[in-house]
């Protein structure tokens, strides 16, 4: 089989990837080694950037978010018992998010792949990327038991942190830079309200919490845990109990517990991996980054990346500039680094490290930011989503 571009992975950034390049009258397959069943069931992310909103608008796939996604004006920090909130649409110039499931969003573009009748084939085994220094890359997989090859002209490596895109650049040419956090998230999905009609980061004497949400009558929470926690060691009244004892008088009472629907541990880690690009391989999303969720921008990071390697490939087989593809991996590399800063900062506010001068430092910045007028600003700018560059 020939195709134009092959991409790995069918999570967020794959698919996203697939259609804006099926739309654009670009071959493309989708290679995914799970289930649809098993990708969707993995609970992530809840909050888009405006850049993520137009960019699935542009893929067309923008109808069921645009119905029940909830647009966000602001978000809430709570420290010292007190809860501040941080004017998004004031001091971003009118901008703001989206509260909208990335399993809503995966199951829309999974949706949007079938109807399109674009190949996409799941539950592959043994994949691995050949020839990306040469013009002429191929990829090899097994399905059903059977080999299989695909020529292409390019791989996009959309296959997560654990997948085999990064490690096919070699050692020598490959940095990686990665810090991990003494703590995870534990999180729990249910059925119940809201707390709030807007986000509340938290951090209390006990630690840290975020109530979320995935729409008016289901709520996404997070406690941090330290990482020799095991799930099935929190039971459902455990978790909210924890939760309970970690909120602001003011809001402790508004608590509505349910059952949990999901609940998980997700360590917490920055990562990024230099070049994102070798050869014909492009990687994309948690493929080459990783950041802690505080700053709501794992997804909103790879779709900068989809971005971006989108409008190359454009240039590539649209305006005949094959010479497009050098920028890629500086283009994607300047967002994301501004992206690590953030959600590092966001971690380093809102988790206790143990230290008490740390802590004390820490609620300063908290007052100092979400007290001033310049300090919101810097919070609403980056939270709502630096623009996208321009590809030349
Ligand atoms: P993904 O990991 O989503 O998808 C990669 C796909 O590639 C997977 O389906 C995988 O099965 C497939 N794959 C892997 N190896 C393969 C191979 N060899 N062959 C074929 N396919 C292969 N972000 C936030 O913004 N907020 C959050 O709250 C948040 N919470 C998170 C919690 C957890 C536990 C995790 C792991 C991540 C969380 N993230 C969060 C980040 C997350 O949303 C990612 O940024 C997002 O899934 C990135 O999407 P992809 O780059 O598509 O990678
Ligand atoms: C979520 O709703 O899952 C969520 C929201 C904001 C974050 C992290 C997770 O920063």
């Amino acid at each position: 089989m020939k195709t134009q571009v092959v991409i790995i992975g069918a999570g967020p950034s794959g698919l996203l990837l697939g259609q804006l390049l099926h739309n654009a009258g670009i071959d493309n397959i989708i290679l995914e080694r799970a289930t649809p069943d098993y990708v969707l069931g993995r609970i992530r992310a809840g909050v888009l950037e405006d850049g993520l909103v137009s960019l699935v608008r542009e893929a067309g796939v923008a109808e069921r978010m645009e119905r029940e996604g909830l647009p966000h004006d602001g978000v809430k920090i709570a420290f010292n018992g007190e809860i501040r909130r941080v004017d998004l649409h004031k001091y971003s110039n009118g901008r703001q998010v989206v509260v909208y499931g990335q399993t809503e969003i995966t199951a829309d573009l999974m949706d949007a792949r079938k109807a399109s009748g674009a190949p996409a084939v799941y539950s592959v085994e043994n994949l691995k990327i050949c020839d990306v220094r040469s013009d002429a890359p191929y990829v090899l997989y097994e399905k059903d038991g059977k080999q299989e090859r695909i020529d292409c002209d390019y791989v996009a490596g959309c296959d997560g942190f654990h997948g085999v895109s990064r490690k096919t650049i070699p050692d020598n040419v490959r940095k990686e830079y990665e810090k991990v956090y003494p703590f995870g998230w534990l999180g729990m999905l249910s059925d119940t309200p809201p707390i709030s009609d807007e986000l509340i980061y938290g951090i209390s004497e006990r630690g840290f919490f975020l109530c979320s949400m995935r729409s008016e009558v289901r709520s996404r929470h997070y406690v941090d845990v330290s990482l020799d926690e095991k799930v099935e060691d929190w039971s459902d009244d455990r978790f909210w109990n924890e939760l309970s004892s970690r909120l602001p008088e003011e809001v402790r009472g508004d608590l509505v517990t349910g059952p949990a629907l999901e609940k998980s541990i997700a360590p917490l880690r920055s990562f990024v991996c230099e070049p994102m690009q070798y050869g014909r391989l492009f990687l994309v999303g948690d493929a080459a980054h990783i950041v802690p969720p505080t700053g709501a921008k794992g997804l909103n990071l790879a779709s900068s990346d989809v971005n971006y390697l989108y409008r190359v490939l454009l240039k590539v087989f649209k305006e005949n500039k094959p010479e497009a593809i050098e920028q890629y991996s500086e283009l994607c590399l300047r967002r994301i680094w501004h992206a690590e800063r953030f959600s590092w900062w966001m971690t380093s506010m809102l988790h206790n490290f143990g230290d008490e001068i740390d802590r004390k430092i820490m609620n300063s910045q908290l007052d100092f930011y979400t007290g001033t007028e310049v300090g919101q600003r810097v919070i609403a700018e980056q939270y709502v989503g630096l623009p996208y560059e321009e590809v030349s």
